[in-house]
């Protein structure tokens, strides 16, 4: 397709959108809904627009379910969607109850985001993506439609979630609050996240590993780095053997449409398994060295520091680069529940797979099996899982604990490090029945 035809089917599918929008308000829907139940069947057309440098014209459709906060994220991050966390750049956590009423995979407009500078506007048009470096014998560049007239174009159902997912419950439960070390004794607070800092998508892309092919990529290839588009030009390393797994992806759709602008348009890094960080928005260039790439990134921003932690230089701590085994109830936080029989439903994600989730209602004196309902159940997606309950009034805190395909069980306490990265640790989840 060239780019007149794509930016041709985003004007008709935006054309088609409007058309049954008329349609709908004929029988008394309000655009609010209509959004809403665009976004139940995919709505791809809300992120049709993303391929222009207008910021008008690239604002995608917005609902408006409450006040609207200032923010340099594109997407509309309603309060009914998002909690917005602030801290080192644009934080929008996605509401777990949110996905009580949703499938398997978390709608674009739902799916948080974190970045440490605005969403940049990036022309596919102007984009194009440069392999470089040590590692490679015939440096090369792609433009966006020679990426996706690639072969290898693939579609994998694989998560994103940040390192610092939970990080709020080393302040709660283990009551030490995270910093980053800002120099002068200053301590920088990080985003606090609770549970929402996770998503499930179905992403389409190539293997990074069929580009560095095509690159000549040595034997001696030691790291591979892509490198962000956005202000804060991050540059996140990998080693070649994560770079040439499967489903280590360039990605340039999520869910069907094209990338939204927020989610790393017109191409992301995803790497599956492994943090959030890993997986670079805005991608222009892959570097591949024969040396070790050092960065703040892996030796002191996505370390384990703390007590039980020792220095790995020229690292501060050990490199956070594996997600650990969590899980969250689809349930508000706080949640409030009737006094009745009831189904709750969560989900539960690890870089291992995950073979079974127990619950407890008696905080954690007993606990059941969940039963896992069927879906992909991929490593590094998740799976989701119900359970019965009939409560009394009163006060409950809902525990569930997952077990990954190795055999191993979340812990019930993990230890403290700085920069409250993998909170892995059961949790506690609180509900009043009245
Ligand atoms: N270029 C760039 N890529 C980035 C970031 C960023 O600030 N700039 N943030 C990273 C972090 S820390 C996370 S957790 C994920 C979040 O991806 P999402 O916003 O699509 O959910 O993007 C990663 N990719
Ligand atoms: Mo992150």
């Amino acid at each position: 397709m060239s780019y007149e035809e794509r930016d041709q089917a985003s004007y008709y599918q935006a054309r088609a959108d409007e058309e049954i929008w008329q349609k709908a308000r004929k029988f008394g829907v309000s655009r609010r809904r209509f959004l809403e139940l665009a976004g139940l069947v995919g709505g791809s057309a809300l992120f049709g627009a993303a391929c222009t440098d207008d910021k008008k014209e690239a604002a995608p459709t917005t609902s408006s379910s409450g006040p609207k906060i200032e923010s340099n994220i594109v997407k509309d991050i309603p309060p009914s969607k998002f909690n917005y966390v602030e801290a080192l750049g644009f934080n929008a956590e996605m509401r777990w109850e949110n996905m009580a009423t949703r499938g398997y995979l978390t709608p674009n407009d739902l799916f948080f985001v974190r970045q440490s500078a605005a969403t940049p506007r990036i022309s596919q048009n102007n984009w194009k993506l440069t392999v470089s470096g040590s590692g490679v014998t015939t440096p090369l560049e792609l433009t966006y439609d020679q990426l996706l007239a690639l072969p290898e174009v693939t579609s994998v159902i694989r998560s994103v979630e940040c390192s610092g997912n939970g990080r709020i419950f080393f302040d709660e439960v283990l009551g030490e609050l995270t910093y980053q070390d800002g120099g002068n004794g200053n301590k920088v607070s990080l985003p606090q996240w609770r549970l929402g800092a996770v998503g499930v998508a179905e992403w389409t892309g190539v293997p990074l590993g069929a580009i560095l092919e095509r690159a000549g990529v040595k034997p001696s290839a030691k790291d591979v780095v892509p490198g962000g588009l956005d202000e804060s030009r991050l540059r996140r390393p990998m080693s070649i053997a994560k770079a040439m797994e499967d489903d280590t992806l360039l990605a340039f759709a999520m869910n069907g449409s094209p990338l939204p602008l927020d989610h790393g348009f017109p191409v992301r890094a995803l790497v599956p398994g492994w943090i959030g960080n890993q997986s670079v928005k805005w991608v222009g260039s892959i570097e591949v060295a024969e040396e070790p790439v050092f960065v703040p990134q892996n030796t002191s921003i996505y370390v384990y520091i703390g007590p039980g932690y020792q220095p790995e230089p020229p690292r501060m701590g050990p490199v956070v680069e594996k997600q650990v085994t969590k899980t969250a109830l689809e349930l508000e936080w706080p949640a409030k529940l009737a006094p009745k029989a009831q189904t709750i439903r969560g989900r539960a994600w690890g870089p291992e797979g995950v073979s079974k989730v127990e619950y407890s209602v008696d905080e954690g004196k007993t606990w059941k099996p969940a039963q896992v309902l069927p879906g992909p159940n991929e490593p590094r997606a998740w799976v989701r899982y119900s359970f019965d309950w009939e409560p009394a009034a009163g006060e409950y805190k809902i525990m569930a604990r997952a077990t990954d395909s190795k055999g191993q069980v979340m812990p019930d306490k993990i230890p403290w490090n700085q920069h409250g990265m993998n909170y892995g640790a059961v949790v506690a989840h609180p509900v009043t029945v009245a």
